[in-house]
């Protein structure tokens, strides 16, 4: 994948989208889910590999205790709807092949898609859904930093470029805020959804993976949680070779931006300036106007 050329945003049925995630839609829209399968779906940048791990470990930590060491984490939980492949050095990661694969029970899938997006079947199965939403403010910030280091992804281009399209919803995977409200909303008529944030787990990471333990209806002994609660602290994912992207040096430029880079409430401190802030404020109320979806943007 040396000589990738950045892709263009498009609209794709309202949502700004890259090639990449759209390629294989009659593939993903078809995608027979099972009754057990778990799905976890966010935004990108929200926590999405931290929640992976969670969940992984709750599953197959005791059991699989090699998986942990050998297969990296976007194996584990594949990323449903991407799409690359180069038939030039034979590159090929297709997230729906990578979930067929799995021969675990329950498969974990990962998806960025915006609620109207996911395929029916896992509404027709009633799957388990963890959704993950963190503040915008510190999803924006990741997820420049995020494009600034991913071949793959649009190229971050100036921060302040950057800022504006966010607020204006041209980002891969559209607007922030049609993503959480959408999400916000669908838990109100499918009840098997479980909506967590990003805020609550850094602040109480142990009681974030209980609430996740009763959704799922596992009962998990209490010193393998609290070790489960060590294994996903920022600093050893950050240098878990299987949970830190590390393995993906084809598309990601760890010399630019790390993977784990941060893992911080509040780093939009260090990148938005006073006039971006209030602007940013001003629009936000504009655009969420329910008041039970509430974010934290400090804790
Ligand atoms: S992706 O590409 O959408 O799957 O990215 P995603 O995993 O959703 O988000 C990456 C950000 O989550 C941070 N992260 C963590 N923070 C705290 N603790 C742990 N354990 C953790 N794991 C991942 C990661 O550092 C990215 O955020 P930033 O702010 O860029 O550091």
């Amino acid at each position: 994948m040396a000589s990738v050329s950045r892709p263009q945003l498009f609209d794709f049925n309202g949502v700004s989208m890259i090639n990449c995630f759209t390629d294989n839609w009659e593939n993903v829209q078809n995608f027979q889910a099972r009754p057990d399968d778990i799905l976890l779906a966010t935004y990108p940048k929200a926590g999405t590999t931290w929640v992976s791990y969670i969940l992984d470990l709750l599953y197959f930590g005791q059991t699989a205790p090699d998986r942990q060491t050998s297969i990296p984490i976007y194996e584990r939980v594949p990323f449903l709807e991407i799409s690359i492949s180069n038939p030039e050095d034979g590159f090929r990661f297709v997230g729906e092949e990578l979930v067929k694969k799995l021969d675990t029970s329950p498969r974990l899938i990962k998806t960025h898609f915006p609620v109207q997006f996911v395929p029916k079947s896992f509404w027709e199965q009633n799957c388990r859904i963890v959704y993950v939403a963190r503040n915008a403010k510190d999803n924006m910030v990741s997820y420049y930093h995020f494009n600034r280091m991913n071949a793959v992804q649009p190229a971050a281009g100036e921060w302040s470029d950057f800022f504006e399209g966010f607020l204006d919803g041209k980002m891969v995977f559209g607007s922030w805020y049609d993503h959480v409200n959408g999400w916000w909303q669908k838990k109100k008529t499918f009840p098997n959804l479980h909506y967590m944030f990003f805020e609550d787990l850094a602040e109480d990471t142990h009681g974030e993976i209980n609430k996740l333990c009763s959704f799922l209806g596992l009962s998990v002994n209490p010193e393998i949680k609290q070790h489960i609660t060590g294994q996903v602290q920022f600093d050893n994912m950050k240098k878990n070779d299987m949970a830190n992207y590390s393995t993906l040096k084809e598309i990601m430029d760890f010399k630019t931006s790390p993977f784990m880079r941060k893992g911080k409430v509040g780093d939009w401190k260090n990148h938005f300036t006073v006039a971006q802030n209030e602007k940013f404020d001003e629009d936000y109320k504009q655009k969420m106007k329910d008041p039970t979806l509430q974010f934290r943007t400090l804790i």
